[in-house]
């Protein structure tokens, strides 16, 4: 009927970019450069190609098809948990070009289930998930390998254009966020993730929330005035951390006698003020947003300003409404390669006029990263419930380095808090008056 081939359409519409994407970050270097270990944070971008193979191999050839095993004896090479990202470069990865003609073999023999699978009843949500998860899961292998090309050393390899100047934003600095309960996560979105689900009412007392990201310049003043060499504005826990790694800055910023440069993608450039700051670790910002007098949004917080319609008491999927996101309203999808202005994408404002909310950079939350009240794992224990608990922080909206798929208003991602890598930044907000 109608809605299978809508979702079939779908479907292979979401599995054809993701693979443009993936064929674009591993061929706009040389081979060497694909197995070489740019950072002992990252995987040689030939283990990331390979692995988005494995898993879709795994499951959905398998798990959802029922395909014998291509490559049983390859499995244990892309299982990240048996491999920490350190150890990858000394396994025996498969070279490039049979990486490429493995995660092909794979790709073509989805697309001939994607043909045939019948997407009804409960095999419809099944199937349909299958596929969504997929691609997302590529995605956001792209993304880490987005992260690999930035840490990459030599000259520049991806370009894209800059983001189109807006005008300058004339609103106010923060919106007031009544207090009241709100519908948070999901249990309709068809491609939602497991910890994403189920919705549940969360009640949120009154706060204020920044109308758009903290600008690099707002973060330069934190640096001027000695942010970093003054232990009241950290946690114990960040302090001992920005001791024993010596930070002083973002991370890819290099002071220039007066001013900041920063090295992006190959290039170094000046720090440019008016765009959100990015590539700061948890314990950075939450430093910063004390210095600041206020504090990090919490997760509820951050959903409730991105989702809550407040004339309907409904929460939305985007900040703009329900509409997938497009161009107008957020800067996503690698479309350019750095965030744009703070106060950009009018079109893509919340409501209450918060800006940025998706897309730009993901924006760290004061919230452990915890399930909701009915999680279920789904398909995996690995994907999100080995991660729960209070070592990992809470990242919200996206950044310019993460297609549509990957990003939603009830989209939850997570990482420790020393991370500095990701494309990470962060709003402040402050309780409202007379509340606690
Ligand atoms: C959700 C970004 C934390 O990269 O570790 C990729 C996504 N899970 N493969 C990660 C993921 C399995 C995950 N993050
Ligand atoms: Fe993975």
């Amino acid at each position: 009927g109608h809605d299978t081939e809508a979702l079939r359409e779908r479907a292979l519409a979401t599995l054809l970019t993701a693979r443009a994407r993936t064929t674009l970050l591993t061929s706009c270097v040389e081979g060497p450069e694909l197995t070489a270990q740019h950072s002992p944070l990252m995987s040689p971008l030939v283990w990331d190609l390979a692995h988005i193979g494995n898993q879709e191999e795994q499951w959905l050839l398998r798990a959802v098809a029922g395909h014998e095993a291509i490559r049983p004896e390859i499995d244990g090479i892309y299982d990240a948990f048996e491999h920490p990202r350190a150890e990858r470069p000394n396994l025996p990865l498969l070279p490039p070009e049979e990486a490429r003609r493995y995660a092909a073999d794979v790709r073509g023999r989805a697309l001939d289930v994607l043909e045939r699978v019948a997407f009804e009843g409960t095999r419809l949500t099944e199937a349909a998930f299958a596929f969504g998860m997929i691609a997302q899961h590529e995605q956001q292998h792209d993304e880490t390998m987005l992260i690999t090309h930035q840490l990459r050393r030599g000259p520049r390899a991806l370009t894209a254009p800059d983001p189109e100047p807006a005008a300058p934003f004339t609103g106010p600095a923060e919106v007031l966020v009544p207090g009241g309960p709100f519908t948070m996560g999901t249990s309709t979105e068809p491609w939602a993730l497991d910890n994403e689900r189920p919705a549940h009412r969360r009640e949120v007392a009154p706060y204020h929330l920044d109308t758009t990201p903290v600008t690099n310049a707002a973060y330069q003043a934190f640096i001027e005035d000695g942010g970093y060499d003054d232990p009241r504005w950290w946690t114990a826990e960040g302090w001992d951390h920005a001791r024993r790694t010596g930070l002083t800055a973002p991370l890819f910023w290099q002071r220039d006698g007066k001013q900041w440069l920063r090295r992006r993608f190959g290039v170094t450039e000046a720090v440019p003020p008016d765009e959100p700051v990015v590539h700061v670790c948890w314990y950075e910002a939450d430093a910063y947003a004390r210095w600041a007098g206020r504090r990090l949004p919490t997760e509820a917080e951050w959903e409730k300003a991105a989702r809550h319609d407040p004339a309907g008491d409904r929460s939305r999927r985007y900040p703009w409404g329900d509409a997938d996101p497009g161009p107008e309203h957020a800067n996503l999808g690698q479309r350019h390669l750095r965030p744009a202005p703070a106060g950009s994408y009018p079109a893509g404002e919340s409501p209450l006029g918060v800006r940025q909310l998706i897309g730009d950079v993901w924006e760290w939350t004061s919230s452990d990263f915890l399930p909701y009240p009915g999680f279920r794992a789904y398909p995996y224990q690995e994907y999100s419930a080995v991660f729960f608990g209070a070592e990992h922080k809470v990242l919200r909206g996206g950044a310019f380095g993460v297609d549509a798929v990957a990003c939603r208003g009830t989209f939850r991602n997570w990482d420790y808090p020393v991370r500095r890598q990701i494309f990470a930044g962060f709003r402040t907000a402050r309780s409202a008056a007379g509340d606690a």
